[in-house]
């Protein structure tokens, strides 16, 4: 078996040191990962698609199947250093991970640089994971005496499906959890972003993941619905919309197979409740970080803000005056604040939105664009005043924030409504009066609950992210226990008398 003695050859092998396990690699001449080397050749490539075709992806999910027995065998040590490896060539690598994702992401700099940080946290937090998990806890004996042991293993082969707006981090964290637990991978990157994922993968692969293990599989729907019917895969995570969680769930539970794992970090309707003890200052900057930074394309991002009715006026001119303050441009500039949405569909259910709401008479203030932003994604600011967050039907992932008053006997009528939502991703809430912050905290139902702050930018490991209800399944991303979700537990269990062959249940 070729693979896995190649795998075998691996164990041996102290990692950081060059990487021998690719000897017979098809790459080690160095032709196909040159472009790592040149961003220029992945940065021209940019706009440009390939869709797996149907026959990649029955072969790369039996290759998975095959190589994951071995990789499993190779031990949470091992995996950890091949995780940590990439990491280190990441860094190495940042240029062209900027680079791209200002030009294919459409990201700013700042937005580019936080989400490489964030790939790096991802692939080092997991790596400790796998250390930590795959070391076996202490059991107790049985009652008679036998030898008890628990152990975690990884399940199989798991496809990874992630966004456009995390192109590199969400990419490679789930697919870093997933190998961690000592399963093999096909990952399937969002259609609009595939050379990030590509140069991610190579650089994977530099650092000695077998390429059996971690495998690509580019395309858009279509592609990800041929990965998800596949009786072969143990488990999918994914990260997207609500919808598309749906239908990857019926695809699975549809498949003649057993029942798969199902990781899903879906979308939100984020609501920030400021009461009249805030400090205004500290409120305009969070709610101008967490509605407008990154474009609003942030599943995290704020959607719906409640100011208290006695300093409405007073903070939402303050909001604007910030608002109005903003850059938008081109991403690629040092200055910009706010870069495009990620594509003419994305622009156009934006607009419709805000048309819509036009119409219906509401308020709506919207910022002058600048020269030379009418051919691009670009989708101009806006703040829309509305009754409640029950006037959303919908998740607006854009620069778009809705506002809304109360007054303070209504606090526990808006918790119910944003509670009502059935989303439970993130809320904010701005107040100085500690009762407020446990009545809130303890009635509504979110993942992510942040106090005086952005109530984006989740950190990994300090701050694992992830919501309920239509947000997500759990567990949290780059918390403790996501990455058992990728594993199955056996517990062995061995009678020890039975060996000295003097003992046996009837005889005593
Ligand atoms: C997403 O937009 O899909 O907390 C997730 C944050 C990021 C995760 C966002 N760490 O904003």
């Amino acid at each position: 078996e070729p693979l896995m003695a190649r795998l075998a050859k691996l164990e041996s092998v102290h990692w950081h040191a060059e990487p021998t396990f690719c000897s017979d690699d098809p790459h080690e001449d160095g032709a196909e990962i040159a472009p790592i080397n040149k961003p220029h050749d992945l940065t021209s490539e940019v706009g440009t698609r390939r869709d797996s075709l149907p026959e990649e992806i029955e072969r790369a999910i039996g290759i998975a199947a095959k190589i994951q027995p071995g990789w499993n065998a190779l031990g949470g040590e091992n995996r950890a250093l091949l995780l940590e490896a990439a990491a280190d060539l990441f860094e190495e690598h940042s240029d062209e991970f900027l680079s791209l994702c200002q030009r294919e992401a459409g990201k700013t700099l700042p937005d580019a640089v936080l989400e490489l940080r964030e790939a790096v946290d991802f692939l080092r937090y997991y790596a400790g994971e796998a250390r930590g998990l795959f070391s076996e806890p202490f059991m107790l004996p049985g009652p008679t005496g036998e030898e008890n042991r628990l152990s975690l293993a990884g399940r199989g082969v798991f496809a990874t499906i992630s966004p456009w707006n995390f192109p590199l981090a969400i990419f490679i964290g789930p697919a870093a959890a997933a190998l961690a637990a000592g399963n093999s991978v096909v990952a399937k990157p969002a259609e609009q972003t595939p050379l990030i994922a590509s140069l991610a993968i190579r650089l994977c692969h530099q650092a000695g993941i077998p390429e059996e293990v971690l495998q690509l599989l580019p395309g858009a729907g279509d592609v990800g619905q041929l990965i998800t019917s596949d009786p072969r895969l143990a488990g999918v995570a994914f990260t997207g919309s609500t919808d598309t969680a749906r239908a990857i769930n019926r695809t699975l539970a549809a498949r003649d197979a057993p029942i798969a794992t199902f990781v899903a970090e879906t979308g939100g309707q984020n609501a920030m409740i400021v009461d009249s003890s805030a400090l205004p200052e500290q409120v305009t900057r969070d709610v101008v970080a967490s509605a407008f930074q990154s474009a609003g394309q942030r599943c995290s991002a704020l959607r719906m803000l409640y100011l208290q009715d006695d300093i409405f006026d007073e903070t939402l001119a303050m909001i604007r005056g910030a608002f109005e303050a903003l850059d938008i441009g081109d991403p690629v500039k040092l200055a910009t604040d706010v870069g495009p949405v990620i594509d003419p569909d994305a622009k156009a259910a934006l607009e419709r939105h805000v048309a819509r709401r036009k119409k219906a008479g509401r308020t709506v203030w919207r910022r002058k664009m600048p020269k030379g932003t009418g051919a691009g994604c670009y989708v101009a600011p806006t703040i829309i005043e509305l009754d409640s967050i029950l006037d959303l039907k919908r998740e607006n992932f854009g620069p778009v924030l809705h506002v809304a008053r109360f007054r303070s006997e209504e606090i526990e009528q808006v918790i119910d409504d944003i509670n009502s939502t059935g989303f439970g991703l993130t809320l904010g809430l701005h107040s100085r009066i500690e009762a407020t912050r446990r009545l809130v905290e303890a009635r509504a139902r979110v993942g992510n609950f942040y106090v005086n702050r952005n109530q984006i930018g989740a950190v990994v490991e300090s701050q694992p992210f992830g919501g309920e209800g239509l947000s997500g399944t759990g567990p949290k991303a780059g918390g403790p226990h996501y990455v058992t979700r990728f594993a199955t537990e056996r517990v062995v269990c061995i009678d020890t008398t039975a060996a000295g062959g003097n003992a046996s249940l009837l005889a005593s």
